[in-house]
């Protein structure tokens, strides 16, 4: 085959034949050629021809194999190049390179062609895709609110801050002392019972009220003080329409010089007339509690009816508050406090089931179940 002579006929030929071979396969890419501006036919409003971004990213790609196995290093047309080389007559080389050269131009400038309306329409459609209406309505965040407990909460919390109270929070597992034995709350009462009070494997509880919170301010704090503690407290009742083993509380404490049950009540009334208008009156009834004494439950008028009975206080025309008394000293001794020098009186009351009055719930374990159908009504 070196020494084979080659003239410039055999170049021709094929070349010829390479060149065939090309259009062949060429043919069905030549729907792209057509000038810079080819490429508006297959995009935007104007274009009468379509193409996905897929279909033409892959056609593109199928060009660059076509121009490998035409072109490339490998192909035909590499050895008709080499063929030239081996014209003997100088005057028959020069025609064949021209020959081989114009031929080499021709396909070179098909496959540009067609390769730049494909890069421009892969440029446009990318961008079509890539494209924000910035004109659209955004997606608005659903906006939440505070939980109607901690509405109420705060609500209370800003009557008391305003009569000189400071909030106070503490832990929920309390030790017995924090829970029951500084509230004088004797050895074998019941509400030390498992059955009426979660317990730790540990012999902690769960506090059962939020006098504990106070029982640490306390002992912090020396009178004369105020606190409020609102706060989670946990009881073993079986959950229905009007208990929950966990609920929200909130106690009030004031201990000072000479501090009487009419503060409490002033208090207490003053509180309710602020809550809920200011012809809510009040009444007081003598109650028991361990760690109050005297002790008494507290009313108000109810809110719905003006007191005159209704469904909402069950035709009483009062809707009870919670419970009260005067500190009993043996709480204050716990704590280190002399009940000859000080006195003071307590409170308490439920959040929930205030709330589950002003709201007219009438399952106060809806407040719980975290229902967004319920809670955004509020
Ligand atoms: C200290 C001493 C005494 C807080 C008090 C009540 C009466 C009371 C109930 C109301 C409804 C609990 O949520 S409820 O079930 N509470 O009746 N609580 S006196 O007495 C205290 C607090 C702290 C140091």
């Amino acid at each position: 085959m070196a020494s084979e002579v080659i003239q410039y006929e055999d170049v021709k030929f094929h070349a010829e034949m390479s060149v065939i071979a090309f259009d062949q396969g060429f043919g069905r890419y030549d729907r792209f050629r057509g000038g810079p501006d080819r490429y508006r036919d297959f995009v935007g409003s104007g274009g009468s021809e379509s193409i996905t971004l897929k279909e033409a990213e892959t056609v593109l790609r199928e060009l660059e194999d076509l121009r490998t196995k035409h072109l490339g290093k490998k192909s035909g047309w590499a050895v008709v190049k080499k063929m030239i080389g081996r014209i003997p007559s100088e005057e028959e080389r020069a025609s064949a390179g021209q020959l081989v050269l114009a031929h080499e131009i021709g396909m070179k400038d098909k496959l540009a062609d067609a390769e730049r309306t494909l890069k421009l329409i892969i440029d446009y459609l990318r961008v079509e895709r890539e494209r924000v209406d910035v004109t659209l309505p955004g997606r608005r965040p659903r906006r939440g609110h505070l939980h109607p407990i901690t509405l109420l909460r705060q609500r209370i919390e800003d009557i008391f801050v305003s009569m000189g109270y400071a909030v106070e929070d503490g832990p929920e597992v309390e030790t017995d002392f924090y829970n029951f034995t500084a509230l004088n709350i004797p050895e074998l009462h019941p509400a030390r019972s498992p059955q009426d009070t979660f317990y730790t494997t540990g012999g902690l509880s769960l506090r059962s009220q939020t006098s504990t919170v106070q029982i640490h301010a306390m002992r912090r704090r020396r009178p004369p003080l105020r606190v409020i503690a609102p706060g989670r407290v946990f009881r073993r009742d079986t959950p229905d329409a009007t208990h929950n083993p966990m609920f929200f509380q909130l106690e009030g404490l004031l201990v000072e010089r000479g501090v009487t049950m009419g503060h409490l009540k002033g208090t207490l009334s003053e509180f309710v007339r602020r809550l809920f208008g200011a012809g809510t009156r009040t009444r007081f009834r003598p109650s028991y509690f361990p760690f109050t004494e005297p002790s008494m439950e507290a009313d108000y008028s109810c809110f719905k009816c003006g007191g005159a009975g209704c469904r909402l206080c069950k035709g009483s025309g009062w809707i009870e508050l919670g419970g009260s008394g005067m500190v009993h000293p043996n709480v204050l001794r716990a704590v280190k406090i002399d009940p000859e020098e000080f006195s003071g009186f307590a409170f308490g009351l439920g959040i929930d089931r205030m709330c589950g009055l002003m709201y007219e719930l009438d399952d106060i374990r809806l407040l719980f179940e975290n229902d967004v159908r319920f809670l955004e009504q509020f």
